[in-house]
């Protein structure tokens, strides 16, 4: 017997990528850029259209958004990140689009789910996936199960309290850990500071050459991921974090971040890993979650 080929989605703030997964192998892949300010159907029609003729030897299509989710429904997105697409039954909306059994999962949680089954968590009881893009997300698997909660909110690392002063967050918070560690942040604090337009990629090439008000920015998103991180040591103790997203993968801030968490106390320093799967692991971890 083959194994059965599950399709698998990625919707995030920045990107939708698309593939054919078999048993944790990616056989096929395609990306397009989100059209986040068209709106919540431009996003599921440009998410259909790289399904568009794959559906016909798959099994399943497992989903991996944006957003808390909860039985397949969006129970609250970042509206700066993905507007409209709170309330959107996503699992209805592509089982009716493809015929496919469809399960959805938050992005981050989809791709700590990928990490254990398949990639650099394989073999560990308790990881925990941390993504720095657009926004701060993350995903925990906890004792092999991975921890969803009541309505989907659990590893939301990102929207939890850094800065009692800080600015109003997406989900309604003030202070958030996206709120200065995200992309997003950096854009907004680059903005401020230099009075144009810098993407992260830009920014961190400004530090990196010693440009101290870049490399303050910097400093501050990363001390914010610090403190993140010891509190998620605290609260689960993984034997493993992998670091993932555009921006936790930028070596520039990644060095940054190896430095500046030896300044946690010793039992609060997580171990720190890249994802094995790299820019696969939702997919993978979608694609492992609805296979039948
Ligand atoms: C936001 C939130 C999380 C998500 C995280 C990382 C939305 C749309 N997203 O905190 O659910 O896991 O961003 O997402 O509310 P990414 O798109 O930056 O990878
Ligand atoms: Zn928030």
């Amino acid at each position: 017997v083959t194994d059965p080929i599950v399709l698998a989605l990625d919707i995030g703030g920045t990107k939708i990528a698309a593939a054919r997964v078999s048993s944790g192998r990616v056989l096929d892949r395609r990306e397009v850029p989100t059209p986040a300010r068209e709106g919540p159907q431009a996003v599921v029609q440009a998410a259909l259209d790289l399904l568009a003729d794959w559906c016909t030897d798959a099994v399943a299509l497992g989903v991996a958004s944006g957003g808390v989710i909860h039985d397949g429904r969006v129970v609250l997105s970042n509206p700066k990140i993905l507007p409209g697409w709170t309330g959107l039954d996503l699992g209805g909306i592509f089982r009716s689009a493809t015929g496919l059994p469809v399960r959805v999962l938050n992005d981050a949680q989809a791709a700590a789910w990928g990490e254990y089954r398949y990639g650099a968590a394989r073999g560990l009881r308790s990881v925990a996936f941390v993504t720095v893009s657009t926004g701060v997300g993350a995903g925990l698997v906890i004792d092999g199960r991975l921890v969803t909660g009541r309505t989907g909110l659990a590893g939301h690392l990102g929207h939890t309290q850094v800065d009692p002063h800080g600015e109003v967050c997406g989900c309604g918070r003030v202070g958030c850990v996206e709120t200065v560690a995200s992309g997003t942040a950096l854009v907004r604090m680059a903005q401020a500071v230099f009075g144009a337009a810098l993407d992260p990629r830009a920014l961190f090439e400004r530090a990196a050459t010693g440009d101290v008000r870049g490399i303050r920015i910097v400093e501050a998103a990363v001390q914010a991921l610090v403190q993140a991180l010891g509190n998620l040591q605290a609260l689960v103790d993984p034997e493993l974090m992998i670091l993932g997203g555009g921006i936790g993968q930028n070596p520039f801030y990644r060095a940054c971040l190896l430095r500046a968490l030896r300044t946690l106390p010793e039992p609060f320093r997580p171990h720190l890993g890249e994802p094995l799967l790299g820019a696969d692991a939702g997919l993978v971890g979608a694609a492992a979650w609805a296979t039948p």
